[in-house]
């Protein structure tokens, strides 16, 4: 039988308080079938990625059409830094792979590795640092959609997102 080695601890870019609480702003930890997991900060997210913008119009079903101005890294190439644990060399293998998005109230939302991936959708999906020229640092990161009609996926206050493969149910 092969051993499972434990998966490998997210990596705070800040440190941790002595006690290993983290300090400072919230972080959104990404997680799941990854080589290096990471627990960012809004500013982490400006700091080390490009910075794109993005100009949406998205329906509420409540409230009707909304209008935003985002900016922000895009998701691909922040994941891209936590190493999914695919052949990136093999579209198949990177097919198969899912995202779960989570917002602070448990709003959540999958979306899959090919919507993301330049080979597939090309969807220039975004992890807004701001929204309308208002910093997020305090509210935390927003995902953007540009290709999506509805506004479900527009999930504010990201606290998780999880990354990885689901087996397919079998019957
Ligand atoms: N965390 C979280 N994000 C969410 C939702 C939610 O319930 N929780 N609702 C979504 C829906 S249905 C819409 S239409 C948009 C609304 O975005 P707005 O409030 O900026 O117009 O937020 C989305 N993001
Ligand atoms: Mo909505």
């Amino acid at each position: 039988m092969s051993r499972l080695s434990p998966p490998p601890r997210p990596i705070a870019v800040h440190p941790t308080s002595p006690d290993g609480a983290p300090s400072g702003p919230r972080r959104l930890v990404i997680r799941g079938q990854l080589h290096r997991p990471l627990a960012l900060t809004v500013g982490d997210l400006r700091e080390r990625w490009a910075q794109r913008r993005a100009e949406v119009v998205f329906d509420c079903a409540t409230n009707g059409p909304q209008h935003h101005t985002f900016d922000g890294p895009l998701l691909r190439e922040v994941l891209d830094a936590a190493g999914p644990a695919f052949d990136a060399r093999r579209r198949k293998d990177r097919s198969r792979f899912l995202l779960a998005v989570t917002g602070g109230d448990g709003h959540h939302a999958v979306l899959s590795w090919a919507e993301l991936d330049a080979d597939f959708g090309d969807a220039p999906v975004l992890l807004a640092t701001a929204m309308d020229g208002r910093r997020l640092d305090e509210a935390g990161s927003q995902l953007v959609v540009p290709s999506d009609r509805c506004g479900a996926r527009y999930i504010s206050a990201i606290t998780g997102i999880w990354v990885g493969t689901c087996a397919v149910p079998e019957g």
